[in-house]
């Protein structure tokens, strides 16, 4: 049943300061402004701020519709529900990579947590070439704990299916399923790429039989593997960072599916933007050193995860059958090559499908950006055609470096 929001409005960027005030965020006369910032595909988001102070709220509402397409695509307002749910269970869980939410209303699809502001976006940063020691480990540890706490094996499994009905998502988990498994991989008017790229793309990606049948496996993976509660959309743009510090915001596609999809999301964006850097990088010594940094960041964001969620594994004994030695084992290797498969996807979908990536799209000269472009769609052919192939992450690094 579709729920109805009869007291639904978007915030202006006035009315958004006088609803903190109501509610008690902000005092009625404290000097309070407030900016749209929201530079995203799908919601409305306020910085308001006390201008003396400097005590700011971030403020995030849904719209009724997508963005970045407009009215004629409306979209659930539910998912503000869903974002807030799982922004809490995250930062129970670590409250030090997430932000904490101070007010939520469902019936506004208003969220408001910290201004994270004295951060950056990790894809701003890694596009200006620079490094964060800690990123890799912060969201290896993330991916861990949110994956295995929300799974079968983290938690009780009776009340892991009351859960997953809690987290149905059926509206944001269409749009990847179009948008990331279906679109880029036959000639659909969403997609949006140069026409120069067209017969490459017509030779290689939609005409492959072989790499379709994978991508329907990958796509049956996704609507069907009910493993744990996952953030959806790991992307990036979601993730906030300095040198010390990481947080990971924005979880409205989230729901009960696959382990392997956020790993996937996580590797498919640092392969982007390692592409990106023949665009970026034009010292080819300080290119290739930026590069290794990125491979390092994939190698380390999986052995973390593994690692980590091997401890959780050996301290959690919540299922009799994670007493079987071999068990593990070939789970951790079904998520990996999950995981490989999703990256391959994405890496297609942020190059040719409806959204694209900044890495890419900020390219300035033409013939190196069709040249990266025309890479991304090979490697993430690739990933998606070998990932049985590969037994660990080293084989990824090398696939990637060799692109
Ligand atoms: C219509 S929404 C397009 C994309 O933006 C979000 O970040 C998701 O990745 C979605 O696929
Ligand atoms: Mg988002």
């Amino acid at each position: 049943m579709t729920k109805e929001y009869p007291n639904y409005a978007p915030f202006t960027e006035q009315t958004v300061i006088e609803y903190l005030k109501e509610i008690g965020l902000f005092a009625k006369e404290e000097p309070v402004s407030s900016e749209e910032i929201g530079d995203g595909n799908l919601n409305l988001v306020f910085r308001v701020k006390n201008e003396k102070t400097d005590k700011s709220y971030i403020a995030k509402q849904a719209l009724p519709y997508a963005k970045v397409v407009g009215t004629s695509w409306p979209l659930t307002l539910d998912r503000a529900r869903i974002e807030y749910e799982a922004l809490k269970k995250e930062n129970t869980l670590l409250p030090e990579l997430t932000p904490t939410v101070h007010y939520a209303n469902e019936e506004l699809a208003l969220t408001v947590m910290d201004d994270l502001s004295h951060l950056v976006i990790m894809r701003k940063g890694l596009i200006q070439g620079e490094v964060y020691p800690k990123v890799a480990k912060d969201i290896g540890t993330f991916l861990a704990h949110t994956l295995f706490y929300s799974s079968d094996f983290g938690m009780d499994q009776q009340d892991k299916k009351l859960m997953a009905s809690s987290f149905t998502n059926p509206e944001l988990c269409k749009i990847t399923e179009d948008l990331v498994f279906t679109d880029p991989f036959f000639d659909h008017d969403t997609n949006s790429f140069p026409e120069e790229l067209r017969p490459y793309i017509e030779d290689t990606i939609w005409s492959a039989s072989d790499l379709k049948e994978e991508v329907a496996l990958l796509k049956f993976n996704f609507l069907t593997k009910g493993e744990a509660l996952i953030h959806g959309d790991l992307h990036t743009g979601s993730i906030f960072v300095s040198p010390n510090e990481t947080k990971v915001i924005d979880p409205e596609f989230a729901f009960v599916g696959p382990f392997g999809f956020d790993i996937g999301a996580f590797i498919a964006n640092l392969i982007l933007n390692y592409l990106s850097q023949e665009g970026h990088q034009p010292d080819e010594k300080q290119r290739e050193q930026y590069q290794n940094y990125l491979l390092s960041c994939i190698q380390e964001v999986w052995e973390v995860f593994e690692e980590t969620f091997t401890s959780l594994w050996e301290t959690n004994q919540n299922d009799v059958y994670m007493t079987v030695p071999a068990f593990r084992k070939k789970l951790l290797e079904s998520i990996f090559q999950d995981a490989i498969g999703f990256a391959g996807c994405k890496v297609i979908r942020r190059t040719i499908g409806l959204a694209h990536v900044e890495d890419i799209e900020s390219i300035q000269d033409a013939n190196v950006k069709l040249t990266v472009q025309k890479k991304a769609l090979a490697l993430g052919k690739e990933l998606i055609l070998t990932r049985h192939q590969f037994q660990t992450i080293d084989d990824i690094v090398k696939v990637v470096s060799q692109s």
